[in-house]
């Protein structure tokens, strides 16, 4: 089993999407190991986003992970990380495919409604920022 993170961010949280998103999730066969509703600070959004630090949308994406709750989910499936990719689209909402959580859902570029690990390593050291001594669960 492969474990991957996906975050609700404040777009669909403030739109009622929560129960949506999840829908979709658990009828694609992933297993909810963890979830909760948490309002980051600015600081602790930079954190989880240190790999975008130089980045030019890194203020703009600081502001908005910061401006409302999300909801972090850790998800447990066969091949997660990629198929939960897959299940939620390209970054940018006007290319990603029909069907997919971004296209059907999601604003724009930066509120693009969720969050998806995009390596298995990734996956676990942002499990690991949202569900600390969780390991074995
Ligand atoms: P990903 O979420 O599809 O993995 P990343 O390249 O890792 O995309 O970027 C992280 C997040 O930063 C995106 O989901 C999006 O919210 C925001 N972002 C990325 N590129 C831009 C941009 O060009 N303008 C505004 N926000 C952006
Ligand atoms: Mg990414």
């Amino acid at each position: 089993m492969e474990r991957t993170l996906l975050i609700i961010k404040p777009d669909a949280v403030s739109r009622n999407l929560i129960g949506e998103i999840i829908a979709r999730v658990e009828k694609a066969r992933f297993k909810i190991k963890g979830m909760k509703m948490v309002r980051l600070k600015p600081a602790e959004a930079r954190k989880f986003y240190a790999v975008h630090e130089g980045k030019p949308f890194l203020e703009e994406l600081v502001d908005f992970m910061s401006s409302g709750p999300v909801v972090p989910v850790w998800l447990e499936k066969e091949n997660a990380v990629a198929d939960l990719r897959k299940l939620i689209g390209a970054t940018d909402p006007k290319k990603a495919d029909p069907g997919t959580v971004r296209h059907d859902l999601a604003v724009d570029m930066g509120k693009n409604s969720v969050h998806g690990s995009d390596s298995p390593e990734n996956a676990k050291v942002e499990i690991q920022f949202f569900f600390p001594n969780s390991e074995g669960k």
